[in-house]
């Protein structure tokens, strides 16, 4: 029986339509970047607390400089994703693409590694043009085009929104310099805190896990039937914790 209404469960989050609130931020900034300097530059931004992030896509505008330079990661709380190591540096050139600039999403469910974009510069001027974020997690002195890739946006799934995130850009080899314009980010959202209260937007589909531990590993008797009528009360309502 209980089997049968697991499986009912899995169907309906299987059919119900995703729900998400898109949070959308853009900073400008006008920054020039130390030419030449490990040290970089960080540009960091507060938000206040708007929900938990299901997904993130970061967009990056420079202008200038000479891209196969740059070295750029973002992090937030528990969260790091490498965002560009020197894009083109490989085996094929110890310098990177030339290109003086970009305008671009980075988007973990684009088709293609921006380390890898081609050497273009005009394919990288529309924000609306996407790429998966480098992820190479290795010093910028030593990546390599075949070097594993780990450190993706995805590592910011199911933090808050809410704190301090932080972009550090450095420009590794001397010669051209860039300009930060802006960053932005498109955020996700699962669940949004708006006027005291959090919205669960995917009560059931977001938690699976505890759904399927409802089967005697809990702490009340009556969490199975009891907490399954609880959360079908939530279901598009307000909840006061996530
Ligand atoms: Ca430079």
């Amino acid at each position: 029986m209980r089997k049968r209404f697991i499986g009912l469960l899995a169907a309906f989050c299987a059919l119900a339509p995703a729900q998400a609130a898109l949070l959308s931020y853009t900073f400008n900034v006008g920054a020039a970047i130390p030419d030449g300097s490990s040290s970089g530059y960080v540009n960091s931004q507060d938000i206040g607390p708007s929900g938990i992030i299901g997904d993130i896509n970061v967009r990056l505008n420079f202008s200038g400089g000479f891209n196969g330079d740059l070295y750029v990661y973002l992090t937030h709380g528990s969260g790091f994703s490498v965002l560009l190591n020197r894009v083109g540096r490989g085996s094929g050139s110890s310098v990177g693409y030339g290109d003086a600039g970009m305008n671009v999403t980075l988007d973990g469910a684009a088709s293609g590694d921006i380390h890898t974009y081609g050497g273009n510069g005009g394919a990288l001027f529309a924000p609306s043009v996407s790429f998966q974020p480098d992820g190479r997690n290795v010093s910028p002195f030593t990546v390599q085009t075949d070097g594993a890739r780990s450190a993706f946006l995805s590592s910011f799934n199911g933090l808050e929104t809410g704190g301090s995130w932080n972009l550090f850009v450095a420009d590794v080899v001397s010669g051209d310099q860039s300009q930060l314009v802006s960053w932005g980010m498109d955020i996700e959202a699962r669940r949004i805190h708006q006027g005291g209260q959090t919205t669960a937007l995917q009560p059931f589909c977001e938690r699976k896990r505890p759904v399927l531990a409802w089967s005697g590993k809990v702490r009340e008797p009556h969490l199975f039937g009891g907490a399954m009528r609880h959360r079908i009360k939530w279901l598009g309502k307000p909840v006061n914790s996530p």
